[in-house]
């Protein structure tokens, strides 16, 4: 399947990310590249950071959050680095994206890294099941998750779980009820650095608790159909969602086109 970049996505990879809602993809990054991103993160991860502009917003998340037992989160990464604008428009993803999405914008980009003790956070999805479809031979994702591993994800590192097919399930359970691997139909997403998971934000997901003695970390772009609208999805978070014009005149073309919608979003903050 040709797409804009004339790169090609397999009929196997449509296959299976139709089939299961998620796909990875292995040796993305290079493992010089991923640890250059983990050196630049490690950096950050410590910081203590103002976020003056929930003093006006009156709330919502913060830039660093530690709410989680041996977790470290970051919001909003291409305001904290412009090493972080390399992977808005990752050339070997961008493919994907077209392929996955049609008209991908760039909604949250955040990290996670997590220490041995990290629990599961909980079963959930960015958008419910009506938000993926096949049609006339075209997938339709209104959320996609493209996250980078920059550290190996084995199943003891507190990698991603998810539930194969979760983009197509009919019927609830109590998500609650179950922790990690618990739910039927489960399984760990492992991979090695420099491996890519796209991940339909259809699928039910989670992180299983961390076992070993490692930092598991990775980054996490999502994007959205040019046809959903960014600024109501979480107000209090369009800081993090939105980036201002003295960020936006590093970008080439491609992440400008990627970030279209913040030239027509109202955010002072
Ligand atoms: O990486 C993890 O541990 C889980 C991440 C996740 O579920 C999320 O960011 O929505």
């Amino acid at each position: 399947m040709k797409n804009q970049e004339n790169v090609t996505v397999s009929q196997e990879e449509r296959f299976l990310f139709d089939l299961q809602g998620f796909v990875v993809l292995r040796n993305i990054l290079s493992q010089a590249e991923s640890a250059e991103y983990l050196e630049v993160l490690r950096c950050l991860e410590p910081k203590n950071y103002a976020d003056e502009w929930m003093k006006s917003v009156g709330a919502g998340r913060p830039t660093r959050e530690t709410g989680r037992q041996q977790q470290i989160r970051l919001n909003g990464l291409p305001r904290l680095d412009s090493i972080f604008d390399q992977l808005i428009a990752q050339p070997k993803i961008l493919p994907y994206l077209y392929e996955f999405i049609g008209q991908p914008q760039l909604i949250n980009t955040w990290s996670i890294s997590k220490s041995l003790g990290a629990q599961v956070g909980g079963w959930h999805r960015g958008v419910p099941t009506t938000d993926y479809s096949y049609r006339n031979n075209v997938i339709g994702s209104r959320m996609l998750n493209v996250v980078y591993f920059l550290t190996d994800n084995g199943p003891e590192d507190g990698c991603i779980v998810a539930l194969p097919g979760g983009h197509k399930s009919n019927i609830d359970l109590e998500w609650n009820q179950y922790s990690g691997l618990q739910l039927p139909g489960a399984v760990a997403v492992t991979g090695k650095a420099g491996d890519v998971l796209l991940l339909s934000e259809t699928v039910l997901h989670d992180g299983l608790p961390k076992t070993t003695e490692t930092v598991r970390s990775n980054l996490y772009y999502n994007y959205v159909h040019a046809h959903y609208n960014v600024m109501t999805r979480e107000p209090r978070n369009c800081h993090h969602f939105y980036f201002p014009p003295e960020i936006r005149q590093r970008f080439n073309p491609k992440q400008l086109e990627l970030t279209t919608w913040m030239e027509l979003a109202l955010w002072e903050y």
